[in-house]
């Protein structure tokens, strides 16, 4: 009996010791200890022996059970160190290797220039408002104080839906931002310092219209609003836009339904290459609409005009981007045109900040 077990013990650590894999060894594992194992049914032959046998048997068959599972604990961690080694010798990242090629595309300068804007006026406390671009009558005309004879509301003008708006009139293609601004009175408690961004739609198209442009206004609300905090604030604003200090501003009355008094913004430019470059006094031309947001549109949202003053501007992203990179035909803006896109867009990590500057 000894000397079988001490060749069945040879047996198990021979058979163990050949398993070439972890797969094999649990293999061996199962046939060796397992339910139905060789060993397991050894220590089960226990039970039917005398007690006497037992004592001398027992402590032979257990023995065995150890050597059997020390030898397989001992190979599983051989095979386990093996795999590892040949995977770190398989895995291998050469450093060497050129990066990836840069992603296609480019960040087209309308959505550039937005974001140049919101970080501008983040940093003089002003959030982004959005709203829809399809709007009703009352947002649009009617609570910024635009009459019904206005020519803004002539069908040649404004694109109107077949169906009615809540207002009971034809639902439209907002003409401007402003009705984002009316809705934000509407629904926030003031002092507001907004800016609207965002697609419009006025029925023109020739070289320096099309159907759809973009623009950008401003509103503040708050108490002791005055002209001079609108001068400053678009002249703070254009200054950080346009990177020069020598930009120079000069208002000319105008008329606007929902601003009085209200102002038409001239800024100074120069020629450079006979191109025209904004800083300095030889020439101006109108860049923005502005005024004192009229006390009728104040009221129509629910605010008491003698409370509440405020500011407004008004200005083409389209025009913006022009002037600041130097293009000069509107339409290319919307042509998709993958070479322009290529020469005018920015990558996608020249993100604008005030610290870098906002046209990296
Ligand atoms: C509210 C009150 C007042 C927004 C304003 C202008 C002047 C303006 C034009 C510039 C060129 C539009 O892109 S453009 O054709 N805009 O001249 N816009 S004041 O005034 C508002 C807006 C909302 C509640």
């Amino acid at each position: 009996m000894g000397s079988d077990l001490e060749r069945l013990k040879q047996d198990w650590l021979d058979r163990i010791a050949g398993a070439g894999d972890l797969a094999a060894l649990e293999a061996e594992r199962v046939a060796a200890l397992g339910k139905q194992g060789a060993v397991t049914a050894l220590l089960k032959t226990l039970g039917g022996m005398s007690p006497e046998e037992r004592q001398s048997e027992g402590p032979r068959i257990h023995g065995l059970r150890e050597a059997v599972t020390e030898a397989l604990t001992a190979r599983k961690a051989a095979l386990e160190g093996a795999a590892l080694e040949q995977r770190l010798a398989a895995e291998r990242l050469d450093m060497t290797l050129p990066v990836a090629p840069a992603a296609e595309g480019s960040i087209h300068p309308v959505s550039q220039v937005m974001d140049e804007l919101a970080e501008i006026f983040a940093d003089l406390g002003f959030s982004v408002a959005t709203g829809p671009e399809i709007e009703d009558d009352w947002h649009n005309f009617t609570a910024l104080n635009i009459p019904e004879s206005h020519p803004a509301r002539a069908m040649h003008d404004t694109f109107y839906f077949p169906q009615n708006g809540p207002d009971g009139r034809a639902m439209l293609l907002r003409t401007h931002t402003s009705p984002v601004q009316i809705r934000t009175m509407q629904s926030q408690e003031p002092p507001l310092y907004i800016i609207a961004p965002g697609r419009t739609y006025r029925s023109d198209s020739d070289a320096t219209h099309t159907p759809m442009f973009h623009q950008v206004e401003g509103l503040v609300i708050d108490r002791g609003i005055m002209l001079g905090h609108l001068k400053w604030t678009l002249e703070t604003f254009l200054k950080a836009f346009f990177e020069r200090d020598d930009i120079v501003l000069r208002m000319r009355p105008s008329y606007f339904p929902f601003t009085e008094p209200s102002a038409e913004v001239d800024v100074g430019y120069h020629l450079e290459k006979g191109r025209r470059v904004l800083g300095g006094t030889d020439h101006f031309m109108e860049l923005l609409g502005s005024g004192m947001v009229h006390p009728r549109v104040i009221a129509a949202c629910g605010l008491d005009p003698d409370e509440w003053q405020g500011f407004a501007f008004g200005c083409g992203i389209d025009r913006l981007a022009m002037l600041k990179y130097g293009m000069d035909d509107l339409r290319a803006f919307f042509d998709g045109d993958l070479r322009w896109l290529r020469h005018y867009g920015f990558r996608a990590l020249d993100v604008p900040t005030l610290s870098g500057g906002v046209g990296a």
